[in-house]
């Protein structure tokens, strides 16, 4: 049915959720609402709030323990019904972003831009999103199974920066031994994955002392570095406090230094084609990606939450955009 979370879900499956379902196995969601998402505190959960539902919790390593309950169930003579999930196509198109070649790629159309290029790609993307406008910027971004367990990671707590890098640096461990024992056992199955980083020039900086162990462990990554020389994501005003960066800054040379790749992509189509260069390279490879922080290139995810904030301040129009959305 795709991913759940209120408003902000695109996937065909949110009007199923909350038009059609009377009851809800609610799996291994069970976690202090802190440390998670729900529908970013805005009250259009449907599944947080659902009566009729039980919850299942699981205690070991991967869910282990909550897939023998599904095979379990699986394996069981119960009576089953069809479910037809709306296609993708025959749902609203409202909000849907198409990443257009010629476009400019920023916050509104990476993850479509992303998705283009992961569908495309026998290849699994393991996805680093940074919190800032990466983070949310990710959640429409479509992930496939990997080795590891998980194709989404990024901080538990979802308020504290500081955690793509040092993320991304395991993962890209991980993945070069998991090709590497592969490969002494000859297996057939040769897919490759890729660490793949998205984050803000504000939470690069003070996350560089990591780049140098992509050197030494001769590891693999993928870094979009949004570039937008401020910090955007939760600024309230145009202090220099919210100025992270300088404009002279030359990402650039620093790569280099750590014998790594890159280069500055402005549009989607440059954007895709470089991507996929940065694949084919070894260790550290970074796109640039003159970000801009206005209203009309922010994630969905974030305009919608601005309209949020907006309606929770009393601004008619919001109000009004606002209750028509989630009524
Ligand atoms: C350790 C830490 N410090 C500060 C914050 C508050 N904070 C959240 S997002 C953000 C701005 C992020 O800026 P940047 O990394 O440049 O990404 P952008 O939002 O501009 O895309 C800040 C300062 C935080 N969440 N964690």
């Amino acid at each position: 049915m795709g991913a759940y979370n209120g408003v902000f879900t695109q996937t065909a499956g949110r009007e199923y959720i909350e038009k059609s379902a009377d009851y809800v196995i609610d799996v291994a969601t069970s976690i202090f609402p802190q440390d998670c998402n729900i529908a970013f505190a805005t009250g259009t959960h449907k599944i947080e709030t659902f009566e009729n539902k039980t919850l299942l919790k699981g205690g070991s390593l991967l869910e282990k323990d909550l897939v023998a309950i599904f095979e379990g169930l699986l394996a069981h003579n119960t009576k089953v019904f069809t479910f037809e999930p709306l296609s993708d196509k025959k749902k609203s198109q409202e909000n849907v972003v198409l990443a257009i070649g010629s476009d400019d790629v920023d916050f509104n159309n990476l993850a479509q831009t992303l998705n283009d290029l992961q569908s495309q790609d026998d290849d699994t993307y393991v996805y680093l999103p940074e919190v800032g406008n990466s983070y949310f910027a990710s959640y429409s971004l479509k992930i496939r199974q990997s080795k590891l367990g998980r194709s989404w990671l990024t901080n538990p707590w979802y308020g504290a920066m500081g955690t793509a890098l040092p993320y991304a640096r395991v993962v890209a461990q991980r993945l070069k031994e998991k090709a590497e024992h592969s490969e002494q056992a000859a297996q057939t199955e040769q897919r490759k994955e890729r660490a793949v980083v998205s984050i803000g020039d504000g939470g690069f900086h003070f996350q560089l002392n990591e780049l140098i162990h992509f050197l030494k462990d001769q590891t693999d990554v993928t870094i979009i570095y949004m570039r937008n020389n401020i910090f955007h994501l939760g600024k309230s005003g145009d202090g220099a406090i919210y100025h992270c960066n300088d404009k002279a800054f030359d990402v650039h040379s620093l790569v280099k230094a750590y014998q790594g790749n890159s280069k500055i992509c402005t549009s989607v189509a440059e954007f895709k084609d470089y991507f996929k260069v940065c694949k084919q390279q070894s260790g550290i490879s970074l796109i640039e990606v003159p970000a801009k922080p206005t209203e009309e290139r922010q994630s969905n995810e974030l305009k919608l939450l601005n309209l949020y904030i907006k309606s929770q301040n009393g601004q008619p129009d919001a109000v009004k955009a606002w209750q028509a959305l989630t009524q």
